[in-house]
């Protein structure tokens, strides 16, 4: 059943205030505009898509709010400014009130981004794309699969550039799979997220996008990065290298940082100044012709050591034959070793049945080692790869996407070499001084 069947059979209509069960979840909110799943504006503010055959015990609490789109702006296009796609993939930064009308409204087209954020008209020709409404905590390899098709087919209509709005619980996983996906991107491809809806007075959603825009029609940079707030002010907004970026705040608009890294460029919003921190050439070439890779392998996990840990935990994996792990380290790469070596015993046994398994360090910043500690060389010796520098999340996605478009000897060749930025060959000093 398709949509308009849905709602017509369920007597629903933009605008109504109804409640049902979702996945055990009792959920409410105003139906907003929509394409394939049903979108809500929920009482917190945020849209959300919910997959049509999963929601049951429609109730309808109430009519028509007055939905719809706010003032409506007449778009023309300016032959001098060059075009830029912005792909909607949902989270904060695709959640609105319209005061205007007290109406909700999110189907994103170009009309409601200007609508939203006229500035934007004054820096390019914004086209608009919607890919989906949802929550980046529900994100999932395929999501990631599909965000790369999307931009693909985008790259080869010739726009400038394309901006991603995305959730940003997940943002940085999906950064960096889209990273290792598009290899030798010819285009600008920047992530941006938001910590506060536009409906908010202290909301970035406004900055964060101004500033993805003015650095993707402004510059040759070639390539995927994030764009969000450098601080709690308004100064700058950080472009940052996608596969070196954390989530470091829950609720802080400068939240993402790079680790291990600087950011690669601050863009100011008022002045329109581009400060270049990286070596700006080095982000304006690519050494071959673009390629999509877009397989994933899924059954790669992460698992952080602790003094809880039990081999149990690790037999998992063989058990359930997986093809790839990462374990998240404590210090520069070490796990509990036990009595008779009975854990590195068990992660021997995970190698030996096929298992790639890689090592980061939970300390985030610095790198992991795998000779310094007698402990240290026993990992290595049984085959566990020290993965460097690099953050146990993009750790994961590199893991699942080398698993699904090479050999396990590649992979193992592979993953703790630099391929997209993931891997600095020496460690700066971290500071966020920059
Ligand atoms: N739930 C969060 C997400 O979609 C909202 C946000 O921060 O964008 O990642």
């Amino acid at each position: 059943m398709d949509l308009k069947e849905f709602l017509k059979t369920n007597k629903l209509k933009e605008g109504q205030t109804i409640t049902f069960d979702y996945c055990g979840n009792s959920i409410e909110g105003i139906i907003i505009p929509s394409k394939t799943d049903l979108n809500l504006k929920l009482n917190s503010g945020y849209n959300a898509g919910f997959k049509l055959n999963k929601i049951k015990n429609i109730k309808i609490m109430s009519e028509n709010k007055n939905v719809g789109k706010a003032k409506t702006i007449q778009i023309t296009k300016n032959p001098k400014l060059p075009t830029v796609t912005i792909l909607h993939t949902g989270g904060t930064i695709a959640s609105r009130i319209d005061y205007t009308t007290g109406g909700v409204y999110a189907n994103f087209d170009t009309q409601d981004i200007l609508t939203m954020f006229p500035e934007l008209a004054k820096i390019a020709n914004i086209e608009s794309v919607f890919v989906s409404n949802m929550m980046s905590e529900d994100m999932s390899i395929d999501d990631f699969k599909k965000i790369a098709i999307v931009v693909s087919e985008q790259i080869k209509k010739e726009t400038k550039g394309i901006i991603i709005g995305h959730g940003t619980d997940t943002l940085g996983y999906s950064a960096a799979a889209l990273s290792f996906q598009l290899e030798n991107c010819p285009i600008p491809i920047l992530f941006v997220g938001s910590q506060r809806s536009s409906d908010r007075g202290s909301s970035d959603a406004g900055m964060n996008l101004i500033c993805a825009t003015e650095f993707v029609s402004k510059t040759n940079f070639k390539g995927i990065a994030v764009c969000m707030h450098n601080s709690t002010n308004d100064d700058d907004c950080a472009i940052l290298i996608p596969t070196k970026v954390k989530k470091m705040h829950t609720s802080r608009r400068d939240a993402f940082k790079p680790i291990n890294e600087t950011p690669i460029a601050l863009v100011n919003p008022k002045t329109k100044e581009i400060k270049w921190i990286k070596e700006k050439k080095e982000f304006e070439k690519t050494s071959g012709e673009f390629k999509l890779l877009n397989k994933f392998e899924k059954k790669v996990g992460l698992i952080k050591m602790h003094p809880l840990i039990t081999e149990k935990e690790i037999e998992f994996y063989k058990k359930e034959k997986y093809l790839g792990l990462i374990i998240e380290g404590t210090g520069l790469g070490h796990t509990p070793i036990r009595e008779n070596d009975s854990f590195i015993k068990t992660i021997k046994e995970l190698i030996d049945s096929g298992c790639v398994v890689g090592m980061t360090s939970q300390c985030i910043n610095g790198r992991v080692h795998p000779n310094v500690y007698t402990n240290l060389r026993k990992l290595s010796s049984i085959g566990v790869i020290y993965c460097e520098d690099m953050l146990s999340e993009t750790a994961l996605i590199k893991l699942s996407w080398l698993l699904g478009n090479y050999s396990k000897n590649e992979t193992k060749e592979m993953l703790s070499k630099n391929l997209r930025g993931e891997i600095t060959n020496f460690t700066k000093i971290n500071t966020f001084e920059y």
